[in-house]
């Protein structure tokens, strides 16, 4: 078998791994970082919109986002629509200005990418680890499965960035890490529309016939998700079905409505928490979706996983040249943060979504969406935590 020798090795070509394999090579490192996907495919998958402030302002710091600030789309607010009545939630003005920014993570991926390749540091498609060894040995190497043959990289640290389906956390020995797991009981339809979208700012939605939200990519695209019960498939929605109940769920006392075209992407995604913890195993360290999942309410998922690499690259780089504080204390610290956005994305999840039979549950729920738009200081706190969390 083929064999490659590496400082880190760097499993998945996502948003954290594509960010790690950056800040790594600016702090001097050598990495290869190896996608099972094709660039084609990685480039393309549409899914997270939201990048926090603190996190868009890292990437800009960073050199890779001179695009995002050029096209990405900067909100100063959302709104709740609640019983066709919408109420401004003004994010900027409850938090001393700061914003969001409204960008596509395949954007963001793009960019990384055309970066990663013009530095000419080795990142390989179509290549499948398909084991990890050795992970509390001074050398752990994984097993990579590509169209040429089976090629074995051995590193002196193995960062799984390889998403909610990867084999980073499942290839360590039982009993080592703990799943904490939680499953809602609906999913998300998203879909993407060659559609001008109808407001400026994002649209959460609840309605007595469940979750809605509209959000955007572009003057020219529209972002948009119903809460569907988890059975359902795409074959039982057809554009029409979908159109119809969006314009339902979303529609104003005072008649507004959404823009439809057509739909170009879409998708039936199931809602769940996950944590994984330790986020670290010997010389494997966890990064990312491969460590936590968030529901998509709170529009955490992406600004996270660049959360954990925005901290584990300076760790790894000390770590590198024999001071182990950083990765030592990667995972207490980097799970702080994440059992953080867990709360604030079940919270904003179950605000947001009305239960199909509880409801003393759907009482509750209302109640809580009408204290954020009633009072100044549920708002506040919740503009904090939608525009900065992964920074707090
Ligand atoms: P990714 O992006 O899943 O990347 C992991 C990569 O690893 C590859 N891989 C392997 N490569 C080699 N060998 C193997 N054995 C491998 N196994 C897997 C995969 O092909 C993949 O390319 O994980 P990463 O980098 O941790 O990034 C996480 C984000 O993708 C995710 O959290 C967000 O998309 C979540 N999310 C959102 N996050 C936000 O911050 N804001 C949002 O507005 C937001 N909206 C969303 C979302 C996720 C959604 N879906 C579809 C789950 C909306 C939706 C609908
Ligand atoms: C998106 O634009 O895809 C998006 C926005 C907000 C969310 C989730 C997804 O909470």
């Amino acid at each position: 078998m083929k064999s490659v020798r590496t400082q880190v090795v760097i499993i998945g070509a996502g948003p954290a791994g594509l960010l790690l394999g950056h800040l790594l090579q600016r702090g001097g490192i050598d990495t290869v970082i190896v996608e099972t996907r094709s660039l084609e495919y990685v480039q393309h998958r549409v899914r997270a919109g939201v990048i926090e402030y603190g996190i868009a302002n890292f990437l800009e710091d960073s050199g890779v986002g001179t695009r995002m600030r050029a096209e990405g789309l900067v909100h100063h607010g959302i709104e709740f629509r609640l019983d066709g009545v919408s109420h401004r939630i003004a994010l900027s003005e409850l938090y001393d200005g700061r914003a969001i920014t409204v960008y596509g993570q395949q954007e963001v991926v793009k960019d990384l990418i055309a970066n990663r390749l013009a530095s000419g540091a080795p990142l390989y498609f179509e290549a499948t680890v398909t084991s990890i060894e050795g992970h509390t040995t001074e050398h752990p190497s994984v097993v990579v499965a590509t169209g040429e043959g089976d090629v074995e990289i051995t590193g002196d640290y193995v960062v799984g960035c390889d998403g909610s389906h990867g084999v980073s956390s499942t290839s360590v020995p039982a009993g080592v890490l703990r799943r904490y797991e939680r499953v809602y009981p609906f999913s998300w339809l998203g879909i993407l529309a060659e559609a001008p979208p109808a407001t400026e700012e994002l649209i959460y939605c609840r309605h007595p016939r469940g979750f809605a939200l509209y959000s955007m990519r572009s003057p020219t695209l529209s972002r948009l998700y119903l809460g569907v019960s988890p059975e359902e498939t795409l074959d039982q929605w057809s554009d029409e079905r979908i159109w119809e109940e969006l314009t339902t769920r979303l529609m104003t006392d005072g008649g507004a409505s959404i823009a439809q075209g057509p739909i170009v992407e879409r998708a039936i995604t199931p809602m769940r928490s996950v944590v994984v913890a330790p986020m670290r195993h010997g010389r494997l360290l966890l990064a990312g979706d491969a460590a936590h999942i968030v529901p998509p309410t709170g529009a955490k998922g992406m600004n996270l996983a660049l959360a954990d690499v925005r901290f584990l690259a300076p760790a790894l780089v000390a770590g590198l040249r024999g001071d182990p504080r950083g990765l030592d204390s990667y995972s207490d610290e980097s799970l702080r943060r994440v059992w953080r956005a867990e709360e604030f994305s079940t919270y904003m999840t179950q605000m947001l979504h009305p239960h199909p039979s509880d409801d003393f549950e759907n009482g509750v729920q209302v109640a809580r969406l009408r204290q954020v738009v009633e009072s100044e200081d549920t708002a506040r706190a919740l503009a904090r935590n939608y525009v900065n969390l992964s920074s707090l």
